[in-house]
């Protein structure tokens, strides 16, 4: 994947950007990042150039962009033989619909928790909807933790599209202390400890950009 490069925001505040860069660290593809700080004059004036939805991530290759975390990941799994999806294709069906239920869904975890990869000990009021998203990724992870466990340690075993969908969801449970099933923990532990995401949240605590409105749940 020679030329590739990912277009990415600050790290500590970018899921959309964690996703597909996960993925390409696990299908184990070459690229360069290329990061451009969110509130920066930068950021106003590039982005514009290089995304037509003037969001990130996106990846370039010569002329070709591709925008939106799916697409990209799904760009990247097709350069590394569908390595991004179970080989099945009952599997690859059920990894995908829970891979889109993460791209269109969970408002309530999102408006209320957003991604701050560096923090800890946060705590944020449990309210209905945001419990109801977390029963789901309950039963998402526990679910995929029962019937696939003997695959290997991801939800479908592999790493995949999946996995990658859910990598910014562990970081919220682990800054926010969401609870979650003894099984789901298990999950939660398997992405905390991977080394890539290691690698993206100790790259986070080097940053310095701080956005108020995302930095919630201190001092609770
Ligand atoms: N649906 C898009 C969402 C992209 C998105 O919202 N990106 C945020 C950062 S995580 C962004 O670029 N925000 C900058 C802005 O809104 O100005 C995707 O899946 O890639």
């Amino acid at each position: 994947m020679s030329g590739h490069v990912l277009v990415i925001g600050t790290k500590n505040y970018s899921s959309w950007s964690l996703r597909p860069w996960l993925l390409l660290k696990h299908l184990d593809l070459e690229f360069t990042e290329r990061q451009y700080h969110f509130g920066t004059p930068e950021f106003e004036s590039e982005i514009p150039k290089i995304s037509p939805t003037r969001r990130v991530p996106v990846l370039l290759h010569d002329e070709l962009r591709v925008w939106e975390s799916v697409a990209i990941c799904e760009y990247a799994s097709e350069l590394a033989g569908g390595r991004g999806w179970p080989a099945d294709p009952g599997l690859r069906a059920q990894a995908r619909s829970i891979a889109h239920e993460m791209h269109a869904g969970f408002g309530a975890l999102r408006d209320n928790c957003p991604m701050n990869a560096r923090a800890t000990g946060r705590q944020v009021a449990m309210t209905p909807p945001l419990e109801q998203d977390l029963r789901r990724i309950d039963a998402i992870w526990s679910g995929c933790r029962r019937d696939h466990g003997e695959r290997g340690p991801w939800l479908f075993g592999a790493f995949g599209i999946a996995d990658a969908m859910y990598a910014p969801v562990a970081l919220r449970v682990r800054t926010y202390g969401l609870p979650l099933s003894a099984l789901a923990a298990r999950y939660l532990e398997t992405m905390l400890d991977d080394e890539h995401l290691q690698q993206w949240i100790r790259a986070s605590e080097l940053e310095s950009i701080f956005i108020p409105q995302d930095e919630v749940g201190a001092g609770a």
